[in-house]
């Protein structure tokens, strides 16, 4: 059909959102035949720096956008959204205690989950990439009782990616070489990057790598420490990529991914692997449809084990705390 999908993305004047609705657009995200609307939402402040964009998404004459629409209020640009890419955020300033940017995030999050629940097409699909991604995206499920709790997901595909680059570069091979990684738990420096399952042409990575050494001293590290790495070197933080990997996890949620393969999403844990039910965890997941299944029977060695638990009981905190606060 030609009806235009609607995609909401919030914090588009940020800067994920000025790399991220340029792609959506072009037809990254739904393909060059589906004609798509942005609903794109800002705080007040940043509604002229917003005008600045669309004013440049217009001048790009983009064949599969279909239309523009921006504003403050999250009940209105929500209205018959049917996917929604959660990218605002409100950042850790100097000073700030965790406690306090959970609460600032939560105020953000229980008011844009109570909106999608009201508003949104009844195939919404939502995807939180600001941070606490996981756990902003459990306060946005908790406040949208009407949206089946599938819906809900927390980015861990830029981890994924991560990943992915440094064991194609350690392997010597491409990436397009490199099936099954698994990135299990928070989107935080405890999250997992498992290549114990992962294949390099077909063979057992952990096997084709042989190196305990790079695995624990090196590759975790670099990978867990990218986002830190990437705003020292470049004075600000993932931007690009962070929107890439958006585009990459939600084109593959709804089209589906590849056979023989599987990627990594954060989505509510119905008790896999031991990942205490309804935390918001990244797990090896299949996607169909607009669906996703958790990778079952998986053998985990005790190395890994251990990781796991650590990020799942972080996420079990960060859980605790938004209910103390009464965000969930
Ligand atoms: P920016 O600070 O450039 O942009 C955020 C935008 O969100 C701002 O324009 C701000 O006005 C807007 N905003 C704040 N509150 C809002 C609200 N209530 N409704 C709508 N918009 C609101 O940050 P940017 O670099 O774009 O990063 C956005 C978020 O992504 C941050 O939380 C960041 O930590 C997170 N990231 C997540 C990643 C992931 O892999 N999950 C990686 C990249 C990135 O660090």
């Amino acid at each position: 059909s030609t009806t235009p999908v609607k995609v909401a993305v919030t914090g588009a004047a940020g800067n994920i959102g000025y790399s991220l609705l340029f792609r959506i657009a072009s037809g990254a995200l739904l393909g060059p035949d589906t004609p798509v609307e942005l609903r794109l939402l800002e705080i007040t402040p940043a509604l002229k720096a917003l005008e600045g964009v669309v004013m440049e998404l217009d001048d790009s004459a983009f064949p599969t956008l279909a239309g523009i629409e921006i504003g403050d209020d999250p009940n209105k640009v929500f209205d018959g959204v049917n996917v929604a890419l959660l990218v605002g955020a409100r950042p850790r300033t100097k000073g700030m205690e965790r406690g306090d940017l959970l609460e600032a995030n939560g105020a953000i999050f229980t008011g844009q989950g109570k909106a999608l629940n009201d508003h949104a097409a009844d195939d919404i699909r939502i995807t939180v990439t600001g941070n606490p991604a996981n756990t902003n995206a459990l306060i946005a499920k908790s406040n949208a009782p009407d949206i089946p709790a599938e819906r809900f997901s927390a980015l861990t595909r830029l981890d994924h990616n991560r990943a992915l680059a440094q064991l194609a570069k350690k392997a010597g091979v491409h990436v397009t070489d490199l099936k099954r990684m698994t990135i299990w738990g928070n989107h935080s420096a405890t999250q997992y990057p498992d290549i114990f399952h992962a294949e390099v042409a077909g063979k057992n990575a952990a096997e084709v790598v042989n190196d305990q050494a790079w695995l624990e001293s090196d590759f975790l590290p670099t990978v867990q420490k990218r986002g830190a790495a990437i705003i020292e070197a470049r004075g600000a933080s993932s931007a690009a990529s962070a929107a890439a990997a958006t585009i990459d996890h939600t084109r593959d949620w709804l089209k589906g991914t590849a056979e023989g393969d599987w990627t990594s999403m954060a989505v509510v844990s119905d008790g896999s692997y031991d990942v205490p039910e309804g935390l918001i965890s990244s797990f090896p997941v299949t996607t169909k449809d607009g669906n996703w299944e958790i990778v079952q029977g998986l053998e985990i060695n005790e190395f890994s084990r251990g990781k796991i638990d650590a990020s799942t009981a972080e996420l079990g905190e960060e859980r605790d705390a938004v209910k103390d606060l009464g965000l969930i």
